[in-house]
């Protein structure tokens, strides 16, 4: 595979959607081509099974080992009919989260087993790992605060109860400790402008994008 798989993760409203905007338009203007794409929700599929797992549905709760078989069955048609593709094809993809979600949500938030989870992540990825992962380091109270200031209603994530989100943050502080030369951690506590040249800063160190 000749291109390359950029990942974006971390806490709601940490930026994930902002920098990937900024790192499409700058990478488009070094001529490099480019994808953008999210999970869950990057194919067809993907968008029907965001809406099982986003929209809350006080009838039916989804119980937890559900929600992490739906991520998975998600990124499993994600990878096949989207990121392998286009990495075949030499594209620079910005993949708006991908397996450090499961394990941070899933895993830490969830409390689901780590191995059952990396068994299906290594399923569903059928081993394409990214090439770099940029974590969007951010509190999850200024997180949350954000996504409140823009938003009226919250997602059946975000409605959970704080602690979980923490569990999660802590779970990409972990993460970042285990692979260091994977995951690289910005502060996106900074303004939108600065956190932007933290990424090409690490891109074009990293991953010599120019
Ligand atoms: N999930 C899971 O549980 N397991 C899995 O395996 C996977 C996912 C793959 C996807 O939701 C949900 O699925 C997610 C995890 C779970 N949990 N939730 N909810 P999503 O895709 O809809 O949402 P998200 O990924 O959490 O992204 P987000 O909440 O939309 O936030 P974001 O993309 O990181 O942030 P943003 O939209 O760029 O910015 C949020 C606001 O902050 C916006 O108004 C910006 O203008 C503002 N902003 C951005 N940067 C700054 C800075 N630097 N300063 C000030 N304000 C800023």
């Amino acid at each position: 595979m000749n291109g390359k798989l950029i990942v974006f993760e971390g806490v709601e409203g940490c930026g994930k959607t902002t920098q990937i905007q900024f790192c499409s338009e700058w990478l488009q203007s070094l001529g490099i081509s480019v994808l953008v794409t999210r999970e869950p929700g990057g194919t067809s599929l993907g968008l029907h099974l965001r809406r099982l797992l986003l929209e809350k549905s006080p009838d039916q709760p989804i119980a937890d080992r559900t929600e992490l078989l739906l991520y998975a069955a998600d990124r499993s048609q994600h990878v096949e009919e989207e990121l392998r593709p286009n990495l075949a094809a030499g594209k620079t993809i910005l993949c708006d989260r991908y397996t450090d979600s499961t394990i941070a949500y899933q895993g830490y938030g969830r409390g689901l087993d780590m191995s059952l989870i990396g068994q299906l992540n290594s399923i569903a990825t059928n081993g394409l790992e990214s090439d770099i992962t940029l974590w969007l380091d951010l509190d999850v109270e200024v997180g949350l605060a954000r996504k409140r200031g823009t938003s009226t209603t919250l997602d059946r994530i975000e409605q959970e109860a704080i602690t979980f989100h923490r569990r999660i943050q802590q779970g990409y502080a972990e993460l970042a400790k285990i692979h260091p030369y994977r995951i690289v951690r910005i502060d996106a506590n900074a303004d939108v402008e600065i956190v932007h040249k933290q990424v090409q800063k690490i891109l074009i160190e990293k991953l010599k994008v120019i």
